[in-house]
């Protein structure tokens, strides 16, 4: 698709507009209310996610898995989706279920306690968040290939780290989606940290490059940069519906917030590396354009806060209104059937509880 090494930038840092010559045609469309609408919406998630933190510090979330720096290559690629696309995330893609139509209290949930889930995926194409490092990218792989026996022409996404790229799940996803030309877009959040681990430990060769060795098309782009991300995954997405199959988006970006609210990033990181990424801010390359093109007043920068402080109060509301599940409940949806050994298991518990009680 594009140069191995090269990073597909379309707004520099200053918030200058770069043409680039294989993917500045996908994003001729967009017009400057449209950059000011993807500026929203990294405006609300970061705000989101700064009250999600706050909760959990405030004890009303067990914990919370921040997405501080990666706004841009979250709602560029998430807006690049049509309706009928699927998205298999990690944990961190807050930003993409809020594009998907997720309500702001069904991304409660899960990191509260109250669910093992938190909303119904066949609502927003969109499945609940993945723990374990890698798997969704298999469940991308085998929603790929039905898409293909069905004859349908949507496409799929599936999101994760660079960690995850050394997962052997992730291997067997690329391979089978490679072979069976499913037209999934592998979108991995270079946030460049799995966990304390740097991604120079991860890889002796660039992240692009695994994509590379199953065969298909590899990009690398800017992960700061809304407008390229949106760009680089439209032409994904556009290459998978033709029957073209998967695609690799390494998206190189920065985590600036630790890797959950359960872990401390000045053991591992320098403040001269969190300086320079700031000043890659995702957020603020977009302002300048819009301030330079005359798209931004002081008007628009109040509303979209407010729109802002009013999600982030939704958001609140809807944690503090969770309802704390039976207990027993723990044990209902594990098994479709009947099954002894959560049998078994149910009855430990209950006698454990019944213990309490005493
Ligand atoms: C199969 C598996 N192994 C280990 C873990 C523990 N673990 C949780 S997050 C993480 C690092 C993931 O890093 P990366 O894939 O880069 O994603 P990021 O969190 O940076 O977005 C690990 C090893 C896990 N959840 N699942």
């Amino acid at each position: 698709m594009s140069d191995l090494d090269e990073i597909v930038q379309l707004v520099t840092i200053a918030g200058e507009r770069h043409i680039h010559p294989d993917f500045s045609t996908y994003v001729d469309d967009v017009d400057m209310a449209d950059i000011r609408k993807l500026y929203e919406d990294m405006v609300v998630v970061r705000r989101l996610d700064a009250e999600a933190t706050a909760l959990q510090r405030q004890g009303q979330l067990g914990l919370w898995a921040p997405l501080l720096g990666q706004e841009a290559a979250q709602i560029g690629s998430a807006r690049a989706l049509e309706a009928d696309d699927f998205a298999f995330p990690s944990y961190r893609e807050h930003a993409v279920a809020y594009c998907r139509g997720v309500q702001l209290k069904e991304l409660m949930p899960f990191w509260r306690g109250t669910s093992l889930s938190g909303w119904d995926p066949n609502k927003y194409n969109m499945a609940t968040p993945a723990i374990i490092i890698g798997a969704q990218t298999l469940h991308a792989a085998g929603y790929g290939m039905g898409v293909n026996f069905d004859g349908a022409n949507s496409a799929v996404i599936t999101y994760f780290g660079d960690g995850a790229t050394s997962q052997g799940d992730v291997a067997e996803a690329m391979g089978f989606a490679a072979s069976f030309a499913a037209p999934v877009v592998f979108f991995c959040q270079n946030n460049q940290w799995a966990i304390s681990e740097p991604v120079t430990l991860q890889t002796k060769a660039q992240i692009s490059h695994r994509g590379h060795g199953y065969g298909m098309p590899t990009v690398r782009v800017d992960g700061n940069d809304v407008l390229a991300v949106l760009a680089v995954t439209r032409a994904a997405l556009e290459l998978a519906r033709e029957g073209g199959g998967p695609t690799f988006i390494e998206a190189v970006t920065y985590r600036r917030g630790p890797h959950t609210t359960s872990d401390d990033p000045t053991r591992y990181r320098t403040a001269e590396d969190e300086a320079e990424w700031i000043r890659r801010d995702p957020i603020e390359r977009i302002r300048l354009l819009l301030e330079s093109a005359g798209a931004l007043s002081e008007g628009d920068v109040k509303a979209i806060g407010d729109h802002a402080d009013a999600a982030a109060a939704e958001l609140r509301r809807g944690c503090l209104e969770l309802e704390d599940p039976p207990a027993m409940s723990i044990f209902d949806d594990a098994y479709a059937e009947p099954h002894s050994l959560i049998d078994a298991e149910r009855r430990e518990y209950a006698a454990y509880l019944d213990t309490l009680d005493a």
